[in-house]
C-alpha cells in the first residue's frame, strides 16, 4: 500500500474495512497526478486493457474494448434500498436494506483477491461550490481510475477538501472477477452472468455498492449513482434539486445571455443540443453540462445550476461534423473510447461518423471487420469520456462555484406526432405537469420495441431515488421557496416531429436555436404567443425562419396542436399517474383536469 493520503479517521477505517472484506492483494491510494494517470495507462496497455492510439492523430487517447456481456447500464440490476418500500416508489426496483446488505456482504468477501484496491478521492461540483459533494470511490479497475479522473474533479483535493473530520459518500466497486494465484486476468474482467450484476444504493446511510459491471454508469459511480440517485434523495432533504439536466448559455447577437437547463431521455441528442453551433446568424451557444445539473436557490431568489462533472460520457456512433462538431474537437485528444472500431491507421471510427467508411477495421468485439460483413464496427452504446475543458465552446462559467443563474428549463423526448415543436407553460404547476408527462418513442437501437412511447417524467425515470410522487411534489415546493416571478419559465420542446409518410419536419441541431430564440423572446417578454389549450405556441411569425426553407403547411403541422390526439394524451397521461396513488401531487390533478376543461372547449 502506498501512504494513505489523508488523516481522516472516518475513511482509514472505512478503506480499512472495506480492504478486510475485498481482500485485495494491494491498496493504492489515488492522488489524481498526471504521474499516476500515465502509470495506469500503461500498465493497462500491457495487460492488454487500452490500445493506444496513434499519437499524430489522437494523442493521448485509448481505446478499450469491453466484454460482450457489459456494455451498457443494467436498470434491471439497478436496486433502491430504503427502510420504507414506499419511499423507493412504484418506479425503482426497491430490495430491503437489511437482506441486501447480506447479499453484498457475501458477493464482495474475497472478490479482489488478486486484484489491487483503488481508492478513488472525487469531489462533484466545483470544490467552493455549497452543494459539492465529496465521493470515496473504492474499485479494483483501473479503467475506472483513469475515467473518474475525466469525469469528476478526483485526487488529493478532494482529500484536501475532506479535511480530517469531513463526511463522503462511500461508494464500493468491484468488477467481479477474484483471481486465483497464477490465474491469468482478462482484458475486461467482469461478471458475465447479467443475473450476478448489482448496481445497489442504500438511501439512508447513504452509501453505493456496485458489482459485476465495469461499464459506464454502472461502474463509474460519481455519474448516475451518487449525481442523480443519491443527490436526488440529498437534494430533496437539503431544499434543492439534483437533475438529469444539460445546461447552456444562449447569447443574442446584442450580447444578451440566458442559461437554459434541459432535460431529455437518452437517445434525444443531449450531447448535440448543449453544444450546438447556432444556424441563426450572430447567436452562440455555450456549454456547461450536457447530462447533469445541480442547482439551488440563489439569495437574489433565483434558480442556480452548477455542472458537478468535469467530462463528457458521450455516445460515439452518430457523433459527427454534421452533428455535434465541437463534441468532435473535444474527443481529438486526451480522450478514452470504449467500444469503438479501431482503424489500421491507429485511429478510432464508428457509424455515422461522417468520415469515409474505412474498407477494413477491427470491430469493438477485437474481430477484423469490412463493411459488408453485416456487424457493426462500434457498438450502438460505445462512448468517449472526454475532459469538459477541451470543448471549444466550454462556457467561461460552467466552473463558477456559485452557478449560473436559469432563465429557462425544456423538457422534450422523441415523439412522431401529437407533440407540437415547442410550447411555453402556464405556470410553474403547469410546467411540472408537462415535465411529469414528458415520455419518449423508443428507438429501434434501444433494448425496447421501437416506437412505443415511454413516459419518463422529467428524464429522471432511471434516476430518481426516491417516489416519483414525492419528486413532483419537491419540484412544485419551489414556489414556496422563492418568489415565483424569479423562477424560470418552462418550456416542452419535440425536435422529432413527422410528416404522415414518415420525413421529420424539423431539421434539428443547429436549427433548433430557432426555438430557443423565441424561448429567450419569451423570457424578455418580447415574443408573441398564442393561447392554445396544452401551453403557449408561438405565433405564425414568432420564430424566426429566415434563411430555413420549410413549406408552410409542414410548419403548420409541427405547430398543430389536435385537441382529439391531447384528449388521448391527457387519458393516458392520467393512467400513468395512477400508478403514484395518494402521492401524486393535488397540483397536478387539477393541472390534468384544467387540460382536459380547456380540450374539451376547443373542440
Ligand atoms: O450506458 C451507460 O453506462 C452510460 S448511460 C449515460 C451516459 C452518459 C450520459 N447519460 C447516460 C444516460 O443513460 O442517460
Ligand atoms: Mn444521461
Amino acid at each position: 500500500m502506498n501512504t494513505p493520503l489523508t488523516k481522516n479517521k472516518k475513511l482509514l477505517a472505512w478503506v480499512e474495512e472495506m480492504a478486510r472484506l475485498c481482500r485485495p492483494d494491494r491498496i493504492h491510494w489515488c492522488d489524481g497526478s498526471e504521474q499516476e494517470n500515465t502509470d495506469l495507462c500503461d500498465m493497462m496497455v500491457k495487460a492488454g486493457t487500452f490500445t493506444r492510439l496513434n499519437s499524430d492523430k489522437r494523442p493521448g487517447c485509448f481505446l478499450a474494448r469491453s466484454h460482450p456481456s457489459d456494455v451498457a447500464r443494467v436498470e434491471d440490476r439497478t436496486f433502491i434500498c430504503s427502510r420504507n418500500k414506499d419511499d423507493a416508489g412504484p418506479t425503482n426496483h426497491w430490495a430491503d436494506p437489511d437482506e441486501m446488505r447480506r447479499k453484498m456482504q457475501s458477493l464482495f468477501d474475497g472478490c479482489m483477491a488478486g486484484r489491487t484496491l483503488y481508492v478513488i478521492p472525487f469531489a462533484m461540483g466545483p470544490l467552493d461550490s455549497p452543494i459539492c459533494k465529496i465521493g470515496i470511490e473504492l474499485t479494483d479497475s483501473a479503467y475506472v481510475v483513469v475515467n473518474m479522473r475525466i469525469m469528476t474533479r478526483m485526487g488529493q483535493a478532494a482529500l484536501d477538501k475532506l479535511g480530517d473530520n469531513g463526511a463522503f459518500i462511500p461508494c464500493l466497486h468491484s468488477v467481479g472477477a477474484p483471481l486465483k494465484p497464477g490465474q491469468a486476468d482478462v482484458s475486461w474482467p467482469c461478471e458475465p452472468d447479467p443475473a450476478k450484476k448489482y448496481i445497489v444504493h442504500f438511501l439512508e446511510e447513504p452509501s453505493i455498492w456496485s458489482y459485476g459491471s465495469g461499464y459506464g454508469g454502472n461502474a463509474l459511480l460519481g455519474k448516475k449513482c451518487l449525481a442523480l440517485r443519491i443527490a436526488s434523495v440529498v437534494a430533496r432533504k437539503e431544499g434543492w434539486l439534483a437533475e438529469h439536466m444539460l445546461i447552456l448559455c444562449v447569447t443574442s447577437p446584442e450580447g444578451r445571455k440566458h442559461y437554459v437547463a434541459a432535460a431529455f431521455p437518452s437517445a434525444c441528442g443531449k450531447t448535440n443540443l448543449a453544444m450546438m453551433q447556432p444556424s441563426l446568424p450572430g447567436w452562440s451557444v455555450r456549454c456547461i453540462g450536457d447530462d447533469i445539473a445541480w442547482m439551488r436557490v440563489g439569495d437574489d431568489g433565483r434558480l442556480y445550476a452548477m455542472n458537478p462533472e468535469s467530462g463528457f460520457f458521450g455516445v460515439a456512433p452518430g457523433t459527427s461534423n454534421n452533428s455535434n462538431p465541437n463534441a468532435m474537437s473535444t474527443v481529438a485528444r486526451n480522450t478514452i473510447f470504449t467500444n469503438v472500431a479501431l482503424k489500421p491507421d491507429g485511429d478510432v471510427w464508428w457509424e455515422d461518423m461522417g468520415v469515409p467508411t474505412p474498407a477494413q477495421a477491427i470491430d469493438w468485439q477485437g474481430q477484423a471487420w469490412t463493411p459488408d460483413c453485416g456487424r457493426k464496427a462500434a457498438h450502438p452504446n460505445a462512448r468517449f469520456t472526454a475532459p469538459a475543458v477541451q470543448c471549444p465552446v466550454i462556457d467561461p462559467e460552467w466552473q463558477n462555484p456559485a452557478g449560473v443563474p436559469i432563465s429557462a428549463f425544456l423538457f422534450g423526448g422523441r415523439r412522431a406526432s401529437v407533440a407540437p415543436l415547442v410550447a411555453e407553460a402556464f405556470s410553474w404547476e403547469h410546467g411540472v405537469f408537462m415535465g411529469a408527462s414528458a415520455g419518449s418513442e423508443t428507438t429501434a437501437a434501444a433494448l425496447h420495441q421501437a416506437g412505443v412511447l415511454r413516459r419518463d417524467p422529467f428524464a429522471m425515470l432511471p434516476f430518481c431515488g426516491y417516489h416519483m410522487g414525492d419528486y413532483l411534489a419537491h419540484w412544485l415546493s419551489f414556489v414556496r421557496r422563492t418568489d415565483r416571478s424569479k423562477l424560470p419559465k418552462i418550456f416542452y420542446v419535440n425536435w422529432f416531429r413527422k410528416s404522415g409518410d414518415g420525413r421529420w419536419l424539423w431539421p434539428g441541431f443547429g436549427e433548433n436555436s430557432r426555438v430557443l430564440k423565441w424561448v429567450c423572446e419569451r423570457v424578455e417578454g418580447t415574443g408573441s404567443a398564442v393561447e392554445l389549450p396544452i401551453g403557449l405556441l408561438p405565433s405564425t411569425m414568432a420564430l424566426d425562419m429566415t434563411g430555413l426553407d420549410i413549406r408552410p403547411e409542414n410548419m403548420e403541422e409541427l405547430l398543430r396542436v389536435d385537441a382529439g390526439e391531447w384528449s388521448k394524451e391527457a387519458d393516458d397521461a392520467a393512467a400513468y399517474f395512477g400508478q403514484y396513488g395518494a402521492k401524486l401531487p393535488d397540483a397536478l390533478m387539477g393541472e390534468l383536469e384544467a387540460l382536459k376543461r380547456r380540450l374539451s372547449q376547443a373542440k
